[in-house]
């Protein structure tokens, strides 16, 4: 059943987010795993791109409250998430929520400034939140609509939003972990 893909993948992406893992997502989670990423890919702490990145996270969890209501205490259970997500996936607000989030991962992806990411940086961003080498590169290849070889900010974003809203069992964004 659709419903049931829309929450295997949110809660796939909650076990990624509860980053202490005590069973509750909060903002000290979100801001726990920019800093994975910063550290993951060699970025100094306090850079620009490293800056941003916070404040997206943080953005991602203030917009994320709208649309799955933290209890007392600020933080979100997990069936409270999946069911909140799964309830409404209102694409203009999904959208609000994932696109900072997506440029300034995509920001801190770029290792080269070029605007694009290419394969080894994906694994490289990938590899900061534990997915293996060979994973990384199949997500790579199904984001990658193009297969030129690069990953841009568009083909980041429908991913993204497929993510959310999909209940296509074969939607390539079904399985996007970088962008969290
Ligand atoms: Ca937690
Ligand atoms: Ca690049
Ligand atoms: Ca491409």
């Amino acid at each position: 059943m659709p419903a049931d893909l829309l929450r295997r993948k949110f809660e796939h992406r909650f076990d990624l987010l509860d980053t202490d893992r005590d069973g509750y997502i909060s903002q000290a989670d979100f801001i726990a795993l920019a800093d994975r990423l910063i550290e993951g890919v060699g970025e100094a702490a306090d850079s620009p791109k490293s800056r941003a990145l916070r404040d997206s996270k943080a953005h991602y969890w203030t917009s994320m409250t709208r649309l799955v209501p933290a209890e007392g205490g600020g933080r979100v259970s997990r069936d409270a998430f999946v069911t909140g997500l799964a309830q409404s996936p209102d694409p203009s607000k999904i959208s609000d929520m994932v696109r900072p989030s997506v440029e300034a991962d995509l920001a801190l992806a770029d290792r080269d400034d070029d605007g694009v990411v290419d394969m080894s940086e994906f694994r490289m961003l990938l590899g900061a939140i534990g997915v293996p080498a060979a994973e990384a590169e199949e997500i790579f290849r199904a984001l990658d609509r193009d297969g030129n070889g690069e990953l841009t900010l568009d083909e980041w974003l429908e991913a993204a939003m497929e993510f959310f809203t999909s209940t296509d069992a074969s939607a390539p964004g079904n399985r996007i972990l970088g962008q969290v």
